[in-house]
């Protein structure tokens, strides 16, 4: 199967509790290339617009006040089956129903405040980050 690209964030969270390096580790171990990374802080309007697709949910408010609540670091992973290898790496959404090993199971608090955003298909991957990197921002390591 051909390279596919997931967008990754680590979240407010997760820079919070200094971990950031602790998942570029596991996320460099488990064979995926970064193509792109930065630091940002995403306004709620921001937040809101990433989010969209939840709108209409209960948690949108929430959601969107967290993940506009500090720094985030985004980044662009590239391998084979990106999008369903990192969902394995980062597991399930609510920590409690995590695998043991996963991020969220290792060091997520909550549903809402749970590390790191994962793509969920090679599509959403590609829209994901243009939403947070010009094509020229993707490096081209080979
Ligand atoms: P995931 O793809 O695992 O990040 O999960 P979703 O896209 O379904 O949800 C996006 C984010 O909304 C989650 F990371 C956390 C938040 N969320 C809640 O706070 N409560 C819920 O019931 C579901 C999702």
């Amino acid at each position: 199967m051909a390279s596919e690209r997931t967008l990754a964030i680590m979240k407010p969270d997760c820079v919070r509790k200094h971990l950031v390096g602790e998942v570029l580790r596991r996320i460099q171990d488990a064979g995926f290339v970064i193509r792109a990374m930065k630091m940002i802080r995403m306004s709620k309007p921001e937040a809101e617009e990433f989010y969209a697709v939840h709108r209409e949910r209960p948690f949108f408010g929430e959601l969107t006040d967290f993940m506009s609540s500090g720094p985030c670091v985004p980044v662009v992973l590239e391998k084979e089956n990106a999008v369903s290898d990192f969902r394995i790496l980062m597991g399930a959404t609510n920590p409690a129903d995590a695998d043991t090993g996963t991020i969220r199971h290792d060091f997520a608090d909550s549903m809402g405040e749970n590390m790191v955003h994962g793509s969920d298909s090679a599509e959403n991957g590609k829209i994901e980050s243009t939403y947070f990197f010009t094509e020229h921002e993707l490096v081209n390591s080979s």
